[in-house]
């Protein structure tokens, strides 16, 4: 009998929630970066444990929003796990129960009826293990958790009983997606995700959340090599020179990582050619919502 489902991957910023998708996965779906509110959609990507398929949804980080833009991502990250299958919270070991987690604990009051929600110490790498008790006590006796898991996204460690126990979990029932399918995403939006996740690691403060990247052109070229166009939304001229860099040096080493990154994704050669536009209200724009595939009346 086969077993499918979806497993929703929700915590506070940086918790590791995309780090853990790709390791569940098997390969890099999903941008990770040491900032805070990376991924800024629902990603899903897919897993098969034995006679299982594991559809991890990876979401925004749960913080308290404050423009647009952090309350339609906010929205998907909730509307992701109310339409999980299987909840499970991330946490960081060594933080703690932060106020962050305190009010992802009072969200989930409603979320959690009618479906499981375990929780993931991640990050046990950075703590030692004794620390690890007493927080999976004070969890558990603030939230009637299924199960808990102490776990390293980074490392791997406690990631393989995670895997079994959520393939228990899911219902039974036909596979959602064809068995070598890895990703829910448009192809488009993987390389513009990862354009920006090589500019979020280069640029410094405030920028790369008033920075978006689209993929506007993709063009097969008969050589089997791919062309890609993309547009790097700022919205101040200030950023365009930032994002440039001096004699351009910036763009360039971005363009280069994201090309080679994109070009060992696809297992062929890729033409990148990056674009920068000022674009000052984009984060009001409900175009810009739809690309990144977020609901644009979320972020009323
Ligand atoms: N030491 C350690 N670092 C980790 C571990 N898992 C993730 N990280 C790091 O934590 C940072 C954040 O990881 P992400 O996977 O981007 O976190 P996220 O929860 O997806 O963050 P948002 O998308 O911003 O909500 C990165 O620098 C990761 O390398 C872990 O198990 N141990
Ligand atoms: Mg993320």
């Amino acid at each position: 009998m086969t077993r499918a489902g979806f497993v929703a991957l929700i915590g506070e910023p940086n918790a590791g929630k995309s780090t853990l998708l790709n390791r569940m996965v098997g390969a890099k779906v999903s941008i990770v970066t040491h900032k805070v509110q990376t991924t800024r959609a629902r990603i899903r990507g897919v897993a098969m444990e034995g006679d299982s398929q594991l559809v991890f949804v990876d979401t925004p980080g749960l913080f308290q929003p404050r423009r647009r833009l952090d309350r339609a991502m906010v929205a998907a990250a909730w509307g992701g796990a109310a339409d999980a299958d299987v909840v499970l919270l991330l946490i960081e070991a060594h933080r703690g129960v932060t106020e962050g987690v305190e009010r992802i604990l009072e969200g989930l009051g409603d979320i959690g009826e009618g479906r499981k929600v375990a929780l993931a110490i991640n990050k046990i790498d950075r703590v030692p293990s004794e620390a690890l008790l007493a927080l999976t006590k004070d969890m558990n006796e603030r939230y009637g958790f299924a199960e808990t898991f102490m776990i390293s996204a980074e490392k791997g460690h406690g990631v393989q009983a995670l895997r079994d126990w959520l393939a228990a979990e899911l219902p039974e029932g036909p596979w959602l997606y064809p068995e070598d399918q890895i990703a829910d995403l448009p192809m488009r939006m993987i390389a513009a995700e990862m354009t920006r996740e090589k500019l979020t690691l280069r640029l410094h403060q405030e920028l790369p959340y008033q920075m978006t990247v689209e993929t506007e052109s993709w063009e097969e070229r008969k050589d089997g090599s791919a062309r890609v166009e993309q547009v790097i939304y700022v919205v101040r001229d200030g950023h365009k020179g930032i994002v440039l860099g001096h004699k351009g040096e910036t763009i360039k080493a971005v363009s280069k990582a994201a090309r080679e990154e994109l070009a060992e994704f696809l297992g062929r050669k890729v033409h990148l050619f990056l674009q920068v536009k000022v674009r000052p209200n984009w984060l009001e724009e409900a175009e810009r919502y739809s690309e990144m595939g977020l609901d644009f009346k979320d972020g009323a």
